[in-house]
């Protein structure tokens, strides 16, 4: 009983500081919660990805707008990188991985924001993300998944120019006989479930919310 307050508490807090970019304060009471043994990394970034889900609801009702969101986003996954992802690896304690991921925008393409939201959701919800960045050649992203033994490759484009690209890493996939080794999925504003059908990928997404569900539903981890 005492624990669920506690946890309630914890979750109202975070969820205050996410919603209010206050990014030290969620720094803050994730390292004190570490301190004092409160809560577990793991458990923390549980409580993240349940608040990164309402703030991506909102954002889908229209309830909230995209700097809102990237606001967020940013607060989350600086907190991530810089206290949550080090604790775990300092502890030991094994993050609830999902499944590997490497995801970048394509070649010719500087368009980072909504691939890295949806990096951060997939981090969020228990996935180990590689985020190769941005204008990231076909082979780059091969070589990736197979150095790291990734089960899936996200390829974000946002301008018609770069989609074709999404095709080149289906292509250099091909090539090297590992198309079966990996489920490939897109997104990005040009980009749809038909453009997706048309190269060969198995997968598409919207948006943030609908990746993790595409991502889940393809390792079938979805129940
Ligand atoms: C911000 C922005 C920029 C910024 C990018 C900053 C950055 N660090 O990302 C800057 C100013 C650099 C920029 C540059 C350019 N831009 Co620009 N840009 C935009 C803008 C306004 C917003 C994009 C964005 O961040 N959206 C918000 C995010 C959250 O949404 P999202 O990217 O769509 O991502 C979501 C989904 O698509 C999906 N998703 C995205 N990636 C992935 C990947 C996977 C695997 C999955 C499953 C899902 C997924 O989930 C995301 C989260 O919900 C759009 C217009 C618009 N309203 O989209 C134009 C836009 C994309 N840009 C455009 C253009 C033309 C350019 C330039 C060529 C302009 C120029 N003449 O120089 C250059 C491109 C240079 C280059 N080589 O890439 C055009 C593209 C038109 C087209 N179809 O080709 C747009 C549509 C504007 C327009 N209406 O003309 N741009």
């Amino acid at each position: 009983m005492l624990k669920n307050d506690l946890n309630m508490t914890l979750e109202e807090k975070i969820k205050e500081t996410v919603i209010e970019w206050d990014e030290s304060g969620l720094k803050e009471i994730c390292r004190v919660a570490l301190e004092r043994n409160e809560a577990k990394a793991a458990e923390l970034l549980k409580i993240i990805g349940k608040i990164m889900q309402y703030v991506g609801k909102q954002f889908e009702d229209e309830e909230i707008f995209l700097p809102e969101l990237v606001g967020s986003a940013n607060v989350v996954k600086n907190t991530i990188d810089e206290i949550l992802d080090p604790a775990i690896r300092e502890s030991g304690e094994s993050k609830e991985t999902l499944g590997k991921i490497v995801i970048g925008t394509v070649e010719g393409d500087v368009h980072s924001i909504g691939k890295d939201l949806v990096g951060s959701f997939l981090f969020s919800n228990g996935f180990e993300v590689f985020n190769l960045g941005e204008e990231v050649p076909a082979s780059e992203f091969v070589d990736k998944a197979e150095e790291i033994g990734a089960h899936i490759i996200g390829l974000s484009s946002l301008l018609t120019m770069s989609m074709g690209f999404q095709r080149e890493v289906i292509d250099e996939l091909k090539n090297r006989g590992l198309r079966d080794k990996y489920k490939v999925i897109l997104g990005g504003s040009p980009t749809s479930n038909e453009w997706a059908d048309e190269i060969g990928a198995d997968g598409w997404a919207d948006d943030a919310i609908e990746a993790v569900a595409l991502v889940k539903k393809l390792l079938g981890r979805d129940n």
